[in-house]
């Protein structure tokens, strides 16, 4: 048996034998799906660009055109874009808590709505959506926008800027998404850490807190991350490869 087989069935035996599951996930879990990470570097017209730069008010209110356009190209890419293994064993895993009372919850760091495309049905976006856009003026949300806008910055029907409804850096996260949050941390039995840098806030604090209030923490992510420190269980491997194998394995020991 190699070290990866014994992590894996670690890993199923901690999730098989609890009810409550909570998720952190980020931009790693969608990068089988061919959605760039927030930290690979740019394709195309904005290989010079940081996104780091890109995702604040202030680069927004400098340059709506420019951060704008960026978000209406991801949001076309992440509309062509299809779940992967990944997203599709965690609404397995959904599932097969559910059928014994318990639940899994992912709470979300993308934007890009592919955990709900796949099947979770409890999901938290910490970080917003880039498929609905708002009014900068009356915060009105809409979220049958075109296929691509006829101008950037994109309008409201009244005239005024629409946004993407994402959290950028210095913005406060949804309260009813940090109060869930919380929650989930507080009284998940498992939390699974995937895919993410764990260097983004209030997010990243979620698996300490989650160890602190007794769950026992599995990370899964091909690199090392400040999480991989404060986690029982760190698996280094593609959320796409290993996610269905931990899956598999749980609905097995239960069966
Ligand atoms: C694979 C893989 C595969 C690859 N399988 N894995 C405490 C300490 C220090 C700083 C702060 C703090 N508290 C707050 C801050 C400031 C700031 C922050 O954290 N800064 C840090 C950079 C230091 N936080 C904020 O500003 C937050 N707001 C806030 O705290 O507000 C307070 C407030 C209260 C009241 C009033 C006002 C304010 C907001 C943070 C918002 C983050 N927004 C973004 C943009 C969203 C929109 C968009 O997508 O454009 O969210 S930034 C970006 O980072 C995006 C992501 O969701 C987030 C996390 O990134 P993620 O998902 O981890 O992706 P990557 O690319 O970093 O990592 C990918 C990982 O996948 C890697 O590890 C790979 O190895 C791995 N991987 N392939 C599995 N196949």
């Amino acid at each position: 048996m190699t070290t990866g087989d014994a992590q894996i069935e670690r890993a199923v035996e901690m999730i098989a034998g609890a009810r409550r599951v909570g998720v952190l996930s980020g931009a790693g879990v969608s990068a089988e799906s061919r959605i760039p990470t927030f930290r690979d570097a740019m394709e195309g017209l904005w290989r010079s660009f940081d996104p780091q730069e890109l995702a604040t008010p202030e680069a927004f209110a400098r340059d709506p055109e420019r951060v704008t356009r960026w978000y209406d190209f991801r949001r076309r890419k992440c509309l062509d874009a299809q779940p992967n293994p990944g997203h599709l064993a965690l609404a397995d895993l959904e599932e097969v808590m559910r059928d014994r009372g318990g639940w899994v919850t992912v709470l979300t760091q993308n934007v890009d709505g592919l955990h709900q495309r796949a099947g979770s049905r409890d999901v938290v976006e910490l970080h917003g959506s880039i498929m609905t856009w708002r009014c900068c003026e009356s915060g009105r949300r809409f979220r049958d926008l075109p296929a691509q806008f006829e101008e950037y910055p994109p309008k409201s029907p009244e005239g005024a800027l629409l946004r993407p409804d994402v959290v950028w850096f210095g913005e406060a996260l949804p309260e009813t998404a940090l109060e869930r949050a919380y929650e989930v941390a507080a009284t998940c039995e498992v939390f699974l850490t995937v895919g993410t840098s764990s260097v983004v806030y209030p997010a990243a604090g979620f698996t300490q807190m989650a160890r602190e209030h007794g769950a026992s923490t599995i990370e899964i992510n091909p690199d090392e991350t400040p999480a991989s420190e404060v986690v029982d269980l760190s698996i280094r491997g593609r959320s796409g490869e290993v996610l269905p194998l931990i899956v598999a394995g749980v609905r097995k020991a239960l069966e």
